[in-house]
């Protein structure tokens, strides 16, 4: 059996339509499942939406309907978004479904029969917009308002379920100390662990029905529904099948946990590397291998607002891929950031970015390359025949693409996965400038000298386009068609990746560019 590779994403919100923000994080789980698919992982992708809260709630009262109503309206666009940029997920997970909702009971359950869960008085600070009960001093710090939205804090006093959240702490931080991995990037774990070890409360995890009548009931207390960061953090086991409840979903895909890693946004940070964890600790879960917070994105230099006109909407999204392709918009994304730090999305730089690396780099390679291989080899990737001293670059980055390309991955570093790529497209770009085999064709004494290096074109084009895949899955098909190789060849990427694996005798096929110029 393969060792098995757990990716998620969050669960969206379905208050709103979904944006830029959100194809980010789904996009890059996308860009893993597909590439350690690629190399022989047993690959779980998970996303899905989080229906219940306040938010939803809310939202759902102002466009007067109900909130279930309003779930099965706005999950259509997530659904389809995926659909449109090309998602391979494995399950989407709602969490008004029945699957999930008994399994947050029966964790509840769990947690409150091992005494984890008891009732007290809830006294304090809330902020309606994050669904969180904010503390004297940050509250304090803030002037009272919301540290998120700027809205005034709501004055609560109400009897509430608790989760010793405290208990907890201490190993949660031994954890984190003991796992340099768990938390990334570097600099958020620090921030983890600097907040960590101010102490934490104890977490409210119930809401009042008569406040919030929308969510998973408490087992225990028809009172109350829980708390919808519990609710919703628990997708990411119940849609394993876990904890089992006798039904047919049961520990169906429990080999996958623990989580290889959980992919967020920066603003959820805490929910995931402090609550989800101590959460899993007292109910006797491993806890996932990783949790990789990236950035925020904003468009045009700023803040994405409806008002300001540069949302990345949906039909945003839509038109951009219609005048690009939908793999260059996943590129970008990708490309654009280091995944760990804040982006901006323009346009401008959305074409110059095509232009360079798609356009001018690889296109421009696979057409060299099918162009001469075409006019010197009538079409048939030659046998290479002499040494040729310049070839040791090409090879050279191929190399290093084939050995660094899984560590990138491992670490959630795309850019740098992507800069080995284009290191083997500037590497086989210089290589035709410095061979020059435009002009060995015109002498016969040349044709072995020719051969190797149009052998070596056509083999760091085979790798190049494999390697895209994962990131440009349509693309990277059609160009390897082009090359004569099969794009859906099962063989481990690891084996796919050596160099000299393109046979002599490939027929390759011009085909018209695979990204063309934009003015
Ligand atoms: O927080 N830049 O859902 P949500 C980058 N339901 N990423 C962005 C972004 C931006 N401008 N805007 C959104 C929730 N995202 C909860 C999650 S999980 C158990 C529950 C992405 O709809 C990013 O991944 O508000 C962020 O963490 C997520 O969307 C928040 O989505």
């Amino acid at each position: 059996m393969s060792e098995t590779y757990y990716v998620t994403t969050p669960i969206y919100y379905v208050n709103d339509v979904p944006h830029i923000g959100h194809s980010y994080t789904t996009i890059a789980a996308d860009v893993l499942a597909r590439f350690f698919r690629a190399a022989g992982r047993d690959v779980r992708f998970l996303t899905g939406t989080d229906e219940h809260g306040v938010k939803i709630y809310k939202a759902a009262q102002e466009r007067n309907m109900g909130p279930d109503e309003l779930g099965d309206q706005v999950v259509v666009h997530f659904q389809q978004l995926w659909d449109d940029l090309n998602i391979s997920h494995d399950d989407f997970i709602r969490t008004t479904e029945d699957r999930h909702e008994k399994r947050v009971q029966k964790l509840v359950q769990t947690l409150l029969d091992a005494d984890e869960i008891y009732k007290g008085q809830y006294e304090g600070w809330y902020d309606e917009g994050q669904e969180e009960y904010v503390t004297e001093t940050t509250a304090k710090a803030n002037n009272y308002n919301s540290a998120i939205n700027g809205k005034p804090l709501v004055r609560y006093s109400e009897a509430n379920w608790f989760f010793r959240l405290g208990k907890w702490a201490p190993k949660l931080i031994e954890h984190i100390e003991a796992k340099a991995d768990f938390i990334q990037p570097a600099a958020r774990r620090s921030e983890v662990l600097s907040k960590l070890k101010q102490g934490v409360d104890d977490l409210c995890i119930s809401r009042n029905k008569t406040k919030l009548p929308w969510g998973v009931e408490m087992p225990n207390d028809p009172n109350y529904v829980v708390y919808v960061w519990i609710d919703a953090l628990s997708n990411y086991l119940n849609a394993l099948g876990l904890p089992e409840i006798g039904d047919e979903f049961d520990g169906k895909f429990a080999k996958y946990w623990p989580a290889t890693v959980h992919l967020i946004g920066k603003d959820i940070l805490w929910f995931h590397a402090v609550y989800w964890p101590c959460i899993l600790l007292a109910a006797g879960y491993d806890l996932p291998m990783c949790v990789y917070a990236h950035g925020w994105w904003t468009s045009e230099g700023k803040k994405m607002s409806k008002s300001l006109g540069n949302f990345i909407s949906r039909e945003e999204i839509a038109e951009i891929c219609g005048d690009y392709h939908r793999d260059v918009y996943r590129y970008y994304l990708l490309r654009a950031v280091n995944f760990g730090g804040d982006g901006d999305f323009s346009r401008e730089m959305f074409k110059q970015t095509y232009n360079a690396d798609l356009a001018n780099g690889v296109g421009n390679l696979l057409s060299r390359t099918i162009n001469m291989i075409g006019r010197y080899f009538d079409g048939e990737v030659p046998q290479p025949a002499a040494d040729v001293e310049e070839t040791a670059a090409v090879t050279g980055a191929a190399e290093a693409l084939r050995t660094e390309a899984e560590r990138h991955l491992e670490s959630c570093s795309f850019g740098r996965y992507i800069d080995s790529v284009l290191t083997l497209v500037d590497a086989a770009n210089g290589y035709i400038e410095v061979t020059e085999p435009f002009k060995l064709a015109k002498d016969d004494s040349q044709r072995d000298r020719l051969s190797t290096i149009m052998n070596a074109c056509g083999e760091a084009c085979r790798l190049i386009l494999t390697y895209l895949a994962p990131v440009m899955p349509e693309k990277a098909a059609e160009g390897l068609a082009a090359m004569g190789v099969d794009a859906d060849e099962t063989t481990p990427l690891a084996e796919r990746g050596q160099w000299g694996r393109i046979a002599a005798g490939t027929t390759v096929t011009k085909i018209d560019p695979l990204f063309p110029r934009k003015q």
